[in-house]
């Protein structure tokens, strides 16, 4: 009796270090990604010299509107926050067309394609690409609207 209550103990004893040891390494990523300085770029690689005109917003804050020329860009820092999840978003607009969604959010394949550094977002002719940084080319992900 007073054997199997000791396996029933240390077999639930391993249980929960095996249940608890992902979140704990969860944790570890999560505060060293706390400080982490992020760059959001919005390129403008537009045909026949077409200003883009950008307006960025976080909950917290207002960036302003932004006319970027042919082959020149807006870009901002800042530190992700874990507890207020960060998250920025645009409007961008080029002729009666605009695209509107978010620049930086929380989420590992996202973070990837900006190598945890830079979100490297560019508008074209026939819509918005995110940069895959690591694997080197230009992912479609958002059409103009009119
Ligand atoms: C940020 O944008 C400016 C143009 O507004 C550009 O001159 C500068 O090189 C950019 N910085 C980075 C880090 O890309
Ligand atoms: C940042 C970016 O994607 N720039 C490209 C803009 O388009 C020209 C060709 O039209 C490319 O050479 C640039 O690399």
């Amino acid at each position: 009796m007073a054997f199997w209550s000791s396996m029933v103990l240390i077999v639930l004893a391993m249980l929960s270090t095996v249940l608890t040891t992902p979140s704990t390494a969860e944790e570890r990523r999560r505060s060293d990604l706390e400080f982490h300085k992020w760059y959001v770029h919005i390129v403008n690689n537009l045909s026949q010299g077409k200003l883009l005109t950008a307006h960025c917003k976080s909950k917290d804050d207002d960036l302003g509107i932004h006319q970027i020329p042919v082959g020149d860009e807006q870009n901002w820092s800042f530190r992700q926050n874990f507890f207020e999840t960060t998250l920025f978003w645009c409007s961008l607009a080029k002729d009666n067309v605009h695209a509107d969604f978010d620049v930086f959010w929380d989420d590992d394949n996202f973070h990837y394609r900006c190598s945890f550094k830079d979100c490297i977002w560019v508008a074209k002719d026939d819509g918005i690409y995110l940069k895959n940084l690591p694997e080197g080319f230009d992912e479609y992900r958002h059409g103009w609207k009119q």
